[in-house]
């Protein structure tokens, strides 16, 4: 299991707010940078929003990000098909930073292993204990003139991104008036909705945007203007704080569970390695399961310490959101803590039961005293573990 350590550096202050703030409070709070309980922010996180858009190669992804952005990336043909990847574009509009990544070199055949670069990328950044990096929006667009949706977009690239509590929309594009335009954009729409649903076991909801993001001119001479930018953009809209509410409970859980791992992990090595000896009244299977024991008492710390910063992170940006409403304390799940792992106690000193211990000792091979401890160590954790998962 990999081990995630996050940098616990950094000031610890949980800033939990007693409730919810009127308009004119939390105008009022703003201007002073306090929560209401007093506790003062130095400093506001800026409102960031990542934006993806995705889809084959031509479909019109780089044409939209310019027509919804105001970029100015170069689209077409022309353009050198060079590599593969995605290409981050930094644009600041009313206080708010989106970061809008373009991809490009999603070709059919190359389906299986976009879907798993663009997967695994969106569950890192969509997991990662930093708010400022998760996806806020991801457009998979399709073209209109084509009308072409492989079965493998649909199933293993919208489908997981909408599992994963990804936002996700549709753009249609190339939406302009043509030859059976609008029966083709109603029969994907069509098709989208039915596919979804049917794999999803509900209502989709996503969104079906048909855009043009192209002017232009018809064979007969009319003029296309643009459209669909309003509808596309407020689609995207994006609610920090039922976002943080939906994601911050799973992020914290992932990093109880590596904590928790990487202490079995930890304990199991050392009980494995450590020393234990048999000369008369040696206590060291007892000092080994200390050390798991004091082990497991600094991961819990570890664990307190990063949901305090994870929350203090959430509540600095519900506030430079202007939210008024309260973080639901209950956001962290409660796990039992089991603060020991009993001891196999080799001696008791020099007491009545020590020629007993002295007895027993010589019936014990270190190996099972090994054995019988890393038994208790797995119990232990998978006793967390599962304590941790009715909720
Ligand atoms: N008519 C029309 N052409 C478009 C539209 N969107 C993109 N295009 C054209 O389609 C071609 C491919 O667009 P591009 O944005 O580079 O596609 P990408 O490979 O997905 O990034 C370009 O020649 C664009 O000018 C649209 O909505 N209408
Ligand atoms: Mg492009």
């Amino acid at each position: 299991m990999p081990i995630r350590i996050w940098n616990r550096t950094g000031s610890k202050g949980p800033m939990k707010r007693e409730g919810a703030a009127s308009h004119s409070e939390k105008a009022a709070q703003e201007d002073s940078g306090q929560w209401k309980s007093g506790q003062k922010i130095k400093t506001h996180k800026p409102a960031v929003r990542n934006i993806l858009v995705l889809g084959k190669t031509g479909v019109g992804k780089t044409s939209l990000l310019n027509y919804l952005y105001g970029f100015d990336l170069p689209t077409g043909a022309g353009l050198p098909k060079t590599g593969k990847g995605l290409h981050e574009n930094v644009i600041t509009r009313n206080g708010t930073t989106y970061h809008v990544f373009d991809t490009w070199g999603i070709e059919a055949d190359s389906l299986p292993e976009w879907r798993k670069e663009v997967l695994a990328l969106v569950r890192k950044r969509n997991t990662s204990p930093h708010i400022s990096e998760w996806f806020h929006a991801v457009y998979y667009c399709f073209s209109a003139s084509t009308a072409r949706i492989e079965e493998a977009e649909v199933e293993e690239i919208i489908v997981p991104l909408l599992q994963s509590g990804c936002k996700v929309i549709v753009a249609i594009t190339n939406a302009e008036d043509g030859f059976r335009k609008k029966e083709k954009i109603d029969g994907m729409k069509q098709y989208l909705t039915e596919e979804l649903t049917k794999r999803l076991h509900r209502d989709p909801q996503m969104e079906i945007i048909p855009v043009v993001s192209i002017a232009g001119e018809t064979l007969a001479g009319d003029s296309i203007s643009r459209f669909g930018r309003t509808e596309a953009l407020e689609a995207a809209q994006y609610n920090l704080a039922d976002d943080i509410e939906k994601r911050l409970p799973a992020i914290y859980k992932m990093n109880v569970m590596n904590k928790l791992g990487a202490w079995k992990e930890r304990s199991l090595l050392l009980l494995a390695n450590g020393k234990i000896s048999f000369v008369l009244n040696n206590n060291s299977a007892k000092q080994l399961i200390d050390l798991v024991n004091y082990d497991l008492l600094n991961t819990f710390g570890a664990i307190d310490a990063d949901g305090d910063k994870l929350e203090a992170e959430a509540n600095e940006y519900l506030l430079a959101a202007g939210d008024k409403k309260p973080m639901d304390r209950r956001w962290r799940p409660e796990f039992s803590r089991i603060t020991y792992v009993k001891g196999y106690e080799y001696s008791k000193g020099l007491s009545i039961g020590l020629a007993m211990d002295v007895a027993s000792s010589l019936l014990r091979s270190s190996k099972s005293i090994r054995e019988n401890l890393s038994r208790r160590v797995e119990k232990t954790y998978a006793a967390i573990v599962n304590s941790m998962k009715k909720n």
